[in-house]
């Protein structure tokens, strides 16, 4: 797939200066000679692709290094720091040459040495430090910062081990681990000299002085450090160079030498072992609270290292820590470092002598907070027991925080019970548990939701008594995504297109697109288009046959749900819509079908047994479905194992039709439905999250909406038997879910999707059966309109030409602007 892509890539479009010029060339390919032999210690004979990759990123990081130094323009005046427990950066060599307008030049430079570029970019490993969607956009972020020039610094941890290798054994999903740092990274800078000591546990006690102010001592009675390790984040023409510093855990001491001396081997490591154990690897859960000590040691490990590095940075700046507010702005993406509240609070208090009020103006003027989802299942608590044992001197805090805050309301006369209990900072309804949502919001300047249905949603629902306390608090931020990757990268055909219709200027500013609907009916534009589509589609087919065996015809339409499997993005109801259409080819084998290809890709959580059986099932139908004669040319099912960044990069620009289908109200966004539609891809949706605003911008005749809305979603969820009702109504939905439970996909264990079915007769919690019969019409009239190639392509183009207000660089220059106030470098 990748010498296609090279093939059709651009020579124009990602350099700054226009041409590749010979010098360049051999510049590169004496600096990989280089990196090679005095870095490596390889020969260009014994050298694998592996090697290769390391050299050419090693000289990409070195121009990198330049890039950032010729940029530098002093301390400016603020900076963002975006903490994050996540970033799903994914590979990072494309997006480097293509910053640098160095694509050519380096392929140029390796084929000198005899090396294919595409080779030596499909031996970078991905660096999946990231669960989702959180973590990809995080990721766009910190990559639209450093490209329209916002001073930033990323903060997250550095796990040995991103997100799980997925493989399928017989259709069930295996977790294995991810070794990204098996061979080294060489993009990092490792920075020993900047490391942190972070404390555990202990104890906390009082002094107080001859003036009589009271000090609190905490005395941690663990101390883990924290080390960091930066990732240099280039931007756009190389024009700003951001850091993404990593921190890895470190044990204070590395051996136990007496216990090792006394013949203990294990226990003399066993404190390092504990210590290290915070950074080894990503929780996998997403969308749902994972409760583990290790957890919330990770959480305050990362939180607590990155703000004792921003105000140190800060006073040697600035001599005082009282102007913080006006020099940082720090960004909390979702709450997994809402322990930043306390903390900051504590270092200003305890550690730089601050009053209380001083220390709050200076923390609820700095911290801001991103909420990602409002499904009461992923609202992270945590129990009061634990806190205390883990950050004593945390919990006396937050009590104080509490105490200030409730007062405050009873002060206005609001006394009533349930009215502060669902204000405070603790829930009390089952044992005592911090409420980190309540917690972040308190502590903020401005608390932002993902979209606009999830940020009303936020102001009626979760957080409504909060918002009511300061109505200016929430505002909305509705997500974007990094057209550098996602389509100058991703889709370098028709990015060459877009730039030979409308000009180099559209690589700059993506509201040029707009010039390509002039051309949604031009019969020589279209059959450009629809041939670069041809190409990604024949690409993603050799992909597919490669991983799994399965033939696909790039001629059907390929329909695409690709995202991480939970019950609420309703992957069950696409396989369901399947197993229907199954049934229906079956019955009519001799109608003119449109020939489809559904593909699916996408993690569970491991301990999530339901989605677990959700992925097993569509492998058990597709095999069924693909080994059948009888709907042979018309329907093919696949399920690509290990969906990832690069994988998706490879995906989303061959898909025809992007499924976006979550129970409307649950979805806070989505970002793979804009990136589908970027490229072109229709998408079959729910009005949930982002698929509304991008209705709006791609206009309704040009997406395929579907089902229930948000407030009809509660109303159906509060009538009795609504599944039951549903399904006795549908005759097809009904012959469809008998199929599967009659054990036809499981022969072998009849019963196998009992769990599935059952749970939809009885609750069906995620209204799959309210709106089946609606997806199903709005499939027949995809297939409808699938069988009029004009209509299609003319849709396709105008959502790629209408989808430019999506980019994460219109979504930064907001928040700079609106939350932030903080200048364009
Ligand atoms: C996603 N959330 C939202 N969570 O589901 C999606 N959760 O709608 C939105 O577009 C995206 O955030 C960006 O705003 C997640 O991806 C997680 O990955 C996650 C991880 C750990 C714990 C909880």
């Amino acid at each position: 797939s990748h010498e296609e892509r090279a093939a059709e890539a651009p020579t124009a479009w990602a350099a700054p200066t226009l041409s590749v010029s010979g010098d360049a060339v051999v510049d590169m390919r004496e600096s990989i000679r280089a990196k090679l032999a005095f870095t490596l210690g390889r020969t260009s004979e014994t050298a694998r692709p592996r090697d290769w990759f390391a050299a050419t990123a090693l000289a990409l990081r070195e121009r990198i290094v330049a890039a950032c130094m010729a940029a530098q323009h002093g301390v400016p005046n603020k900076r963002v720091y975006y903490l994050s427990l996540e970033f799903l950066i994914g590979r990072l060599m494309s997006d480097a040459m293509n910053n640098l307008g160095l694509t050519e030049t380096t392929r140029a430079a390796l084929k000198e040495l005899g090396v294919d570029l595409g080779a030596v970019e499909e031996a970078e490993p991905d660096a999946a430090l990231g669960n989702g969607g959180l973590g990809r956009l995080a990721a766009c972020f910190m990559e639209s910062m450093a490209s329209i020039g916002i001073p930033a610094m990323g903060y997250g941890i550095r796990y040995d081990h991103g997100l799980f290798r997925q493989s399928f054994e017989d259709g069930w999903q295996r977790e294995a681990p991810e070794t990204w740092l098996a061979e080294g990274n060489p993009w990092e800078f490792a920075r020993p000299e900047a490391a942190y000591a972070i404390g555990f546990g202990g104890t906390v006690t009082m002094s107080s002085s001859a003036e009589g102010v009271i000090r609190r001592h905490w005395q941690p009675a663990e101390i883990v450090r924290a080390v960091a390790h930066d990732v240099p984040v280039l931007g756009w023409r190389g024009r700003h160079v951001n850091a993404l510093r990593l921190w890895k855990a470190e044990a204070g001491e590395p051996i136990d030498l007496a216990r090792f001396n006394g013949g203990d081997h294990v226990g003399a490591v066993a404190a390092r072992m504990r210590a290290e154990a915070i950074s080894r690897v990503l929780y996998p859960s997403d969308s749902s609270a994972e409760g583990q000590e290790l957890r919330l040691r990770q959480e305050y490990f990362f939180t607590a290292a990155s703000l004792q590095d921003l105000l140190a940075r800060h006073v040697a700046e600035r001599g005082d820590v009282r102007s913080l507010p006006d020099h940082a702005a720090i960004q909390l993406n979702d709450t997994h470092p809402a322990i930043a509240v306390p903390e900051l609070m504590r270092l200003l208090i305890d550690e730089h002598g601050l009053s209380w009020e001083d220390a709050w103006h200076v923390t609820t003027n700095t911290l801001h907070y991103t909420n990602h989802t409002l499904l009461p299942e992923a609202l992270e608590t945590w129990p009061v027991e634990l806190m205390e044992r883990l950050l004593p001197r945390h919990m006396q805090i937050i009590y104080l925080i509490n105490w200030m805050h409730l007062e405050e309301q009873s002060k206005h006369g609001r006394q009533d019970a349930a009215y502060l209990a669902s204000i405070s900072l603790i829930d009390e309804s089952n044992g005592r548990r911090v409420r980190m949502g309540h917690l972040a919001f308190h502590g903020a300047r401005r608390v932002n939701g993902v979209s606009a249905l999830h940020t009303d949603l936020m102001r009626s629902t979760v957080f409504s008594d909060l918002h009511a306390l300061d109505t200016d608090k929430i505002v909305n931020k509705t997500n974007g995504i990094t057209f550098r990757r996602w389509f100058h990268n991703a889709n370098p055909g028709l990015t060459r297109l877009a730039v030979e219709t409308v000009g180099a200027g559209v690589l700059d500013d993506p509201e040029l697109l707009r010039g390509l609907e002039a051309h949604a009916e031009d019969p020589a534009f279209v059959a450009r288009y629809a041939a670069v589509r041809r190409g990604r589609k024949e690409a993603l087919a050799k992909v597919v046959a490669d991983r799994t065996g399965i033939d696909i015809d790039p001629d059907a339409l390929f329909d695409v749900q690709v995202k991480r499997i939970h019950e609420y993005k309703r992957q069950l109801l696409n396989v369901v819509e399947t197993v229907a259409l199954y049934q229906a080819i079956k019955a009519e084998p001799h109608r003119d079908w449109t020939p489809r290809v559904k593909i699916f890709a996408g993690k569970a959580a491991p301990s999530y047994v339901q989605a677990k059986l959700i992925i097993k099932l569509a492998c058990d139908i597709a095999k069924a479905v693909n080994d059948d004669p009888e709907v042979a040319g018309r329907l093919k099912v696949v399920f690509l194992p290990n969906y990832s960044v690069s994988l998706a990069e490879a995906i989303i620009p061959a898909a025809d039709l992007s499924e976006q289908i979550s129970t409307a109200g649950l979805e806070a966004s989505g970002t793979g439905n804009m990136k589908f539609a970027l490229n072109g891809a229709l998408t079959v949706g729910t009005l949930d999250g982002a698929n509304i605003e991008i209705r709006d911008h791609v206009g309704a005749e040009n997406i395929f909406i579907f089902g229930l809305e948000a407030d009809g979603v509660r109303a159906r969820q509060a009538e009795p038997d609504y599944a039951a009702r549903a399904i006795q109504a549908s005759p097809r939905l009904a012959a469809a879910l008998d199929m599967i439970a009659s054990g036809r996909f499981s022969p072998e264990e009849p019963g196998r999707f009992r769990p599935l079915t059952d749970d939809l007769r009885r609750r069906d919690q995620y209204l799959l059966t309210a709106d089946f019969d609606d997806y199903w019409r709005v499939q027949r009239s995809i297939d409808a309109a699938w069988r009029d190639p004009r209509g299609w392509w003319a849709k396709a183009i105008r959502n790629t030409a209408r989808m430019a207000w999506f980019s994460s660089d219109r979504a930064m220059r907001e928040y700079a602007e609106e939350i932030w106030r903080v200048r364009l470098g």
